[in-house]
């Protein structure tokens, strides 16, 4: 089905010049990008990003260091877009990350792991909403 999802490449990917490598990467595997753009989040918005975490004992630090520095938030169109961007992304943790996905061959660690992918349609919904409103409908 087609579809779309959010996907933001994270503060320490930006800083050390992997923003080109990772959207490669889906406009590869054929995903189109309807939107794109830098920012610096807001505490408010990093929290909202990351609700579904707040209490855990990395929840602060999490929004702390996502607001650190400007991620960049793109929205991609195509074929099972959601699933496949989480294939195309890896695990949460780079070190358990199969090879060949983003997560392995750029994050640092289980924080700093290159890029956020939407988990599920719901969340993908949400995370458009919230960053891009002029595309929800
Ligand atoms: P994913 O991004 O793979 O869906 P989630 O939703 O469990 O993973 O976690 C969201 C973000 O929270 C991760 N991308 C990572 O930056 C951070 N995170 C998750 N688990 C930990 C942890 N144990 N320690 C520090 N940060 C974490």
């Amino acid at each position: 089905m087609r579809e779309r999802t959010f996907i933001m490449i994270k503060p320490e990917s930006v800083e050390r010049g992997h923003i080109g490598e990772i959207i490669t990467r889906f406009e590869h595997r054929g995903f189109r990008i309807v939107a794109m753009r830098m920012e610096k989040l807001s505490r408010e918005k990093a929290e909202a990003q990351y609700e579904e975490h707040r209490g855990k004992d990395f929840f602060e630090n999490l929004v702390s260091y996502i607001c650190s520095a400007p991620v960049v938030l793109i929205v991609i169109e195509g074929e099972d877009a959601i699933s496949t961007a989480r294939k195309i992304v890896g695990e949460t943790d780079p070190k358990k990350a199969e090879p060949g996905t983003i997560r392995a061959d750029f994050g640092i660690d289980i924080q700093r792991n290159a890029i956020h992918a939407a988990d599920s349609p719901e969340k993908a919904k949400l995370e458009i909403k919230l960053h891009f409103p002029e595309l929800s409908t």
